[in-house]
Order: C-alpha cells, then structure tokens, then sequence
C-alpha cells in the first residue's frame, strides 16, 4: 500500500458522516412515500405511469404511483439497464421540482431596466421568430447556437428546429463534461467510449471516477459484485473518495499528471515485454513507434510528477498485466480527463493505449464496445427530412479533435463576445454557472441580440437572456423513446407521470413546434410527440402503446458478445498507438507526457483546486432541491477539503472559514481538514454558489469552483479545462 493509503477498515472508522450520507440518504428510504400513499383513502384515485428521472444523464427508469394526484412514489425499473431497480437518493429529492415554489411558471422577458416582465407565448414566440429572420438576414444561420442536455425530446427537436433554420451550430454539455476523453478515445478505438466489464474483472483501475459519488446505480451494483469477487480495485484520486468501501487501494496523485502514471505503467509492461504481442501485431498500428519513446517514462521519472511511488506503480502495472485481459482502465466520465486539464485528451488516448497493451478489448472483465439499437428511418411523408446543413459546427476547424456530436459550446459563447455569435438559444443547460468563468459567460451571453433560456428555475443562465421559456417537468410530459447501449441494449419511456402543475408552461415539444411555425419552418414539426414516438418505436419492432405499459424493452438478440476484437472505425481501421490527426492539429503521434497549462507554486499557500460529484446532487441543477439541500446542511457538505498537514501550517483547524482566492475571484466558505487528500489539492464539492436569488433555497450556499476557473479552452481537444485553476487560502473565522 502506498504511504497515504489507508485501510477500509480506518475509513469506515474514520468518516461514519460520510457513510451515513451514502447509506442514509444516497439510498433513501421510502418512508416517507409509502406514507403519502396509505394515507389515501380507497375512494381516492390513483395510477401508475412509466418515466425517467431526470436528475442527471443516466436517466434512469422508474414507475411513478400517483394518488390524487400527485406523484406519492417512485420505485425504480428492474429491467432498466441504468438502474437495475435502484435509484439514487437524487431521484426521490429532486421530483420535488414539479411542485417547487420556485418554478418558472410563465415566458419572461427581460426590460430596459434588466428586470424580467411577463409576457405571453404569442408574444415571445414572434419577437423571437423576428430575431431570429434577421439575424438569419444580416449574419447567416451560422450565427445562431443552441446548447442543450441530451435528454430524450430535447436532443431531437433542438436539433431538428436548428437544422430548419440552417445552422449546424448544435452544442451538448460535451466541452464541460466527458469531450477530451472521447475525443481523445476515438484517436486510439473509433469510439467515444467503452464500457468496463468490471463485474467480470480480476483487475480494475478508476482514475478520478467514483462510482458511490458520481453514482449511476447499474455500475455501484457492478463494482460490488467485482468486490465480492475478489476483484483488485484502484483508485486513482487526489482525494479518497466514497469508492473506498468496495476498493483495494488509493494512489492519492498529484492533480493533473494522470498521464504520468499511465505512461509509466505502459513503459513497465513495454520494457519487460509484458505486454499482449499477439494484439499489439494483429490489431494494432504505431506501436513499434510509441515504444521507442516510452523508454524515458519511467517509473521513478512518474513519481516525481505524480507524488506516488515508483515501487507502487510498477507493482501495480505488473498485477495488470497477470490479470490481462481481464483487467482495464475504467474509461471514467469527467473527473480526471473529462475536460479538466490541457493534458486531458492525451491522458484519454494513453489510458485507450494501455487497456491495448492489456489487450482486454472485448474479452471477459476488459474493455467492452457495448451493444446498442436506434430507431430506424421513420415515414418522410409524415416526418419530412430537414435539408442537411453543410457547413461545419463553429469551432470544429478550430478545435478539429474535438466531437462534432458534442462541439465546443463556449467557443460559441466566445464567438459571441467577439460579435461573431449573433443568438444563442438554452435548453436544459445552465452555462453560465457550469462552465468556466461565470462573469465572462455573462458578458458573451450579453453581446447577443438574441438570448433565450428554456429551463424550469430562473437560472444564473436564465438571468444572462433576454427570454425565459417555462418548460414542463419531466413528470409532466411524455418525451421520445431513449435508447441505451450496454451488454444487452434497451429502450425506454419517459410518459407523463402527472397533469401540469402550472397551467401556463409547455413541454420541449410544443416549445419547438410553435417556435418553428413561428420562424417560418413550421413544415418541419407537423406531427405530435405521440406520432413520432410510436413511429421510432415501430422501427425495432415496438409500439408506443406497448412500451407505455411496461416502461423498458430490452433486445436480447442483440446482446454483446465476448471474444472477438472490435471493429476498429479509426481512419487506418486498426487500434491506432499514433494518430495522425493529432500530429495534424499539433500534438504528438503518439501519446507524450505533457504538462498541465497551470503549475501550483511551491509557494505553501496554493492549491490546485479541484471538484467533484456528491451523492445526492447534480451538477448545478439539485441544489435548489429542499430536500436534498437539507442533508447538504445537516452534514456541512458544501466545505471546502484540506489536507490536515497542510491545515496545520496555515493555522487552519476543522470547521474554520475560510477565505478561497485567486485572480479572478474570493470567496468564504467552511473547511473540512482531513488526510483524505493530497496535499496539493483543495476539493470543492461541484454543486454549490448559486448566485440565482429566485433559487432561494440554493441560493447563496458554499461557493462555486467555476468562478475560480479561466476560461481556457484545452488545444486540439476543446474540453474547458474544468480544473486548470489554483487558489489561496486563508483562515478568517473561527
Ligand atoms: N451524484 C452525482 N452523480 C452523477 C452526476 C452528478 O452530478 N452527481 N453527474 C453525472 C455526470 S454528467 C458525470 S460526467 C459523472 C461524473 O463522474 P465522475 O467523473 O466520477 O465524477 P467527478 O466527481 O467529477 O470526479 C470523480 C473524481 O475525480 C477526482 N479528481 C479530481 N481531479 C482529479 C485528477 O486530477 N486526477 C484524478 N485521478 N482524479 C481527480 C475527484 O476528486 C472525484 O472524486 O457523474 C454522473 N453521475
Ligand atoms: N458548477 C458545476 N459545473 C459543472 C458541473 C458541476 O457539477 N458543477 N458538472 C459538469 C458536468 S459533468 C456536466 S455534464 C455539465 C452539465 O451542465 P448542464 O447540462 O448545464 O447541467 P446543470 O448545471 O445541471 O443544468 C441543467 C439545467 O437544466 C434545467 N432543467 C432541469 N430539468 C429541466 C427540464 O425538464 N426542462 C428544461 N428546459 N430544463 C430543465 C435545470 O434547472 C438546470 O438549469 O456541467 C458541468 N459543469
Ligand atoms: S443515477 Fe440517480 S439521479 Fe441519475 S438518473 Fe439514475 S436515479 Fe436519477
Ligand atoms: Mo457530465
């Protein structure tokens, strides 16, 4: 074990408030549920309806139980691949949003004097429509934007309305979350992303991903089992996280220099030939060119950069390669290499580099192309094909590794601060609070002509436009069909659960629908949400009615299979060590060690300031949650982490405030002092600083790690380097 590793037995020990929060309240009891409902008398109406939650990206589905009603239960879909009839704590606290008092309710506009003034549909939708035209008239489609969370419907009709206005400029959250590591995936596999088989693993290593904090539950289920087993887990984190309780080992790393330790680990099974020759020479190209500079990556050079020890880190890649293939790399999600650093996209193709040295790709307990079903084409004579749009998402010559799917979608809000972007349009995406430097996203946002925020609470991003659409929430519409990838591919429903609660706020799909009418390519939209839905469905052999009584439908037939070594859709069609699309856009062929673009100073009173998920909250969006802030407060979990040693050369004791600065901004906030960090790192949870006042409940709780971040945006990759941020620290309060 390494020097800072502690046992699982001192961790339990050690953090029984944390436990209690994971166990408590990230599974929530049904309680109070099972209350609201046997309160019913049998006269009272009820039923039953099929939904996804929609407190994060995995969507996870569940059967809502609704008397009188109002939504009284929520119980989770066994056969949903996400869930597998667990949802997280997020899911039962963040329902609440339908009936939260600080819903928006009806379309806003801002006045002259900044304030926000109701007005009707009819109003918004034709000022909109006539911003629209004549931006389209004087700049182009080009110069509008949309950026959207891909949530069922929402992915689909932003898409399919900007398409008819002739812009390709089409963003998802991407750059702020998992970019640089799928784009740096695709330069190594063709793919964005892989799925660990890490239920069937004898070897498993998770660098900057938590399972049972960023929690999707399908995978906390798997870890367990992998635990069970016997499985050898690592965690590769600055910060011990809650994964602990089912892992090994903590190789408490220097933030950032992740890459370090993925090249050194590659130099130990390289050098001593422990690598999988037979995959290396039939599947893969470039390989003889990376090991000839692998030779000065090693182990002694890594803990230098990394704070570990080089003992550990050939230890640990020689137990890699005895378990190969059924050992891997977890392909992680945004921690580590998501959009963090300017090394994140080549820390993603050295770990795609090293899973192909294990030679783990599609075997038991590696590295796994999951297996995935989409709907077909639907009737063109009822759902008319929207003329494709030539030009390329903005941002794609400038960042050209990045993911035309995802796009840079603040390299679109800087285009709007050089008067290039002309109307950006909201959905489902909070910007200005989640990507970095708020302050400048609120200048981009208003050198716009047209700025419109379609969400369900008057947002930091809200308050940055010039119209706010009220949106439904999720339990109030019924959305498209999501399908989802895995061992066995499904698809699922997501059906109004209950009537609106707000008479004046509309679903995603007549949102669009009518603003397109209103644009002049309302031909686009001629058909409801019932039609399409049952159209796709149709085309895997579904009806909407069908799936609207059983919530999920798996495709057995389809399931993956073990064995055979994927089909590699890269431009030479074998697993590429070196890229010539990286030497392209000015990085190395082969993955090189590469510093991140901010060094802390060895100064003793900076940090590198990092962030990371909690169990019951996501992103920006739960915190005004009362429910799930409640616990937020119960256990001060808005405070700042700090080394205890370092803690004690400042004069900072537990529970202290203290004030967190850099250049671009100061705030004070509490402090957590414990050994469960690296010294050089101060973590600070990712859901707090709401600067909204309408979001009273989150509303000025904890401080927000984006408003110490510059905004950056990492070369050839377009991540916004998350955590390329360093802060002082110093005591204020007792
Ligand atoms: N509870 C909860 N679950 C979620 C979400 C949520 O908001 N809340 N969001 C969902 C989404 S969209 C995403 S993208 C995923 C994110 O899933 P993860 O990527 O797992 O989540 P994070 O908490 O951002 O990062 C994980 C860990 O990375 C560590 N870390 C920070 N910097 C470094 C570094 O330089 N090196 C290393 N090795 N580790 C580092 C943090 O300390 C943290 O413990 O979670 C999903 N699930
Ligand atoms: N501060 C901070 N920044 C982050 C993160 C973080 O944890 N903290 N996480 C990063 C990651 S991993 C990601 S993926 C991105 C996510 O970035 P975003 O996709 O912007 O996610 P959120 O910040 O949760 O904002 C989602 C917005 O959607 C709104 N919303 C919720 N339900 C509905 C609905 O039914 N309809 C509509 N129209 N709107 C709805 C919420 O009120 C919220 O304003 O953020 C990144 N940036
Ligand atoms: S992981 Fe939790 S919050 Fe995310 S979709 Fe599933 S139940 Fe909802
Ligand atoms: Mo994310």
């Amino acid at each position: 074990m390494s020097e800072n590793a502690i046992t699982r037995r001192s961790f339990l020990a050690g953090s029984a408030g944390v436990a209690a929060v994971a166990a408590g309240a990230g599974f929530m009891s049904f309680g109070a549920w099972e209350q609201a409902d046997a309160s019913g008398t049998k006269d009272v109406e009820s039923h039953t309806a099929y939904s996804l939650c929609n407190s994060c990206s995995s969507k996870c589905g569940f059967k809502g139980y609704v008397v009188d009603g109002k939504l009284t239960k929520m119980i989770g879909e066994p056969s949903h691949p996400h869930c597998e009839g667990t949802l997280c704590g997020r899911a039962y606290g963040y329902a609440s949003i339908a009936y939260s008092e600080d819903r928006l309710t009806d379309p806003l506009k801002k006045n002259a004097k900044g304030e926000f003034e109701k007005i009707s549909w009819d109003q918004a939708y034709s000022e909109i429509a006539e911003k629209v035209k004549s931006i389209i008239g004087s700049d182009g489609p080009e110069a509008l934007a949309m950026v959207q969370d891909p949530r069922p419907s929402g992915s689909y009709y932003t898409k399919r309305f900007m398409q008819a206005l002739g812009s390709a400029n089409v963003y998802t959250h991407g750059a702020a979350c998992n970019m640089s590591k799928n784009s740096g995936f695709t330069q190594v596999i063709g793919a964005g992303d892989y799925l660990a088989d890490v239920e069937n693993a004898k070897a498993c290593m998770f660098i900057g991903r938590s399972y049972a904090d960023a929690i999707r539950p399908s995978q906390l289920h798997a870890l367990e089992k992998a635990h069970e087993n016997g499985a050898y887990i690592v965690l590769v984190d600055p910060r011990l996280n809650n994964s602990i309780a089912f892992a090994d080992e903590w190789l408490p790393i220097n933030p950032g220099t992740d890459l370090a330790l993925v090249l050194a680990m590659s130099h130990v099974l390289v050098d001593r030939g422990l690598y999988d020759k037979k995959f290396v020479s039939e599947q893969a190209t470039g390989f003889d060119e990376w090991a000839a500079t692998l030779g000065q990556y090693t182990p002694e050079w890594a803990a230098e950069i990394t704070g570990l020890k080089a003992i550990d880190i050939e230890r640990i890649a020689v137990k890699f390669a005895e378990c190969a293939p059924a050992a891997c790399i977890e392909p992680s999600w945004r921690g580590a290499y998501g959009c963090s650093y300017a090394n994140s996209g080549e820390t993603a193709r050295a770990v795609a580099c090293f899973n192909g040295l294990l030679g783990c790709w599609n075997q038991k307990g590696g590295a796994l192309f999951s297996a995935s079903v989409k709907a077909g084409d639907v009737d063109k004579a009822k759902f008319p094909s929207v003329p494709k749009v030539e030009a390329k998402i903005a941002g794609q010559s400038e960042y050209p590794l990045s993911l035309s799917g995802m796009g840079v979608n603040v390299y679109a809000a800087q285009l709007a601060k050089e008067g290039k972007m002309k109307g950006m349009f909201f959905y489902n995406s909070n910007m200005v609070a989640g990507y970095s430097n708020p302050a400048y996203l609120q200048e981009c946002l208003a050198n716009l002509e047209l700025s419109v925020c379609i969400d369900v609470q008057m947002t930091e991003t809200c308050h940055a436009c010039d119209y706010v659409l009220p949106d439904t929430s999720y339990l109030e519409r019924l959305e498209l069909p999501e399908f989802y990838g895995g061992k066995i591919p499904a698809v699922a429903i997501r059906d109004q659960v209950i009537e609106k609660v707000h008479p004046n706020t509309k679903p995603v799909d007549q949102i669009f629908s009518e603003l397109a009418d209103a644009c002049g390519v309302g031909q686009y939209f001629d058909f409801t949400v019932e039609e399409l839905a049952d159209a796709q469905l149709k085309t895997v052999g579904l009806s909407l009615d069908g799936l609207r009584a059983c919530g999920v439908s798996t495709f057995p037939e389809k399931a993956f299979k073990y064995g055979s070594y994927p089909k590699w859709k890269t431009p030479s069609g074998k697993f590429q060590f070196a890229s010539d699309a990286c030497e392209k856009a000015g990085l190395p062929r082969t993955p090189q060690w590469l510093d991140p673009a901010v060094a802390v100073p060895e100064d003793g009173k900076s940090f590198r300031l990092i962030g990371g998920k909690q169990a019951i909250h996501t992103h920006t969006q739960t915190a005004n949650s009362e429910p799930l802030m409640a616990i937020t407060k119960q256990y001060g979990l808005e405070r700042v982490w700090m080394n205890a040693q370092r803690a004690e050369e400042l004069g900072i004791s537990d529970g202290d405030t203290v004030e967190v600065s850099n250049e671009q901004h100061t705030g004070k906030v509490q402090v957590k002092v414990t050994q469960r960090i690296n010294p050089d790192a101060l973590y600070m949870p990712s859901h707090y600083g709401c600067s909204s006042k309408e979001e009273k409940t989150a509303y000025g709780v904890g401080l927000r790690q984006m408003d110490y971040v510059p905004f950056r945006i990492e070369p050839g990759y377009g991540g916004i380097c998350s955590q390329e941020a360093v802060v002082t620290v110093k005591k204020v309060g007792a």
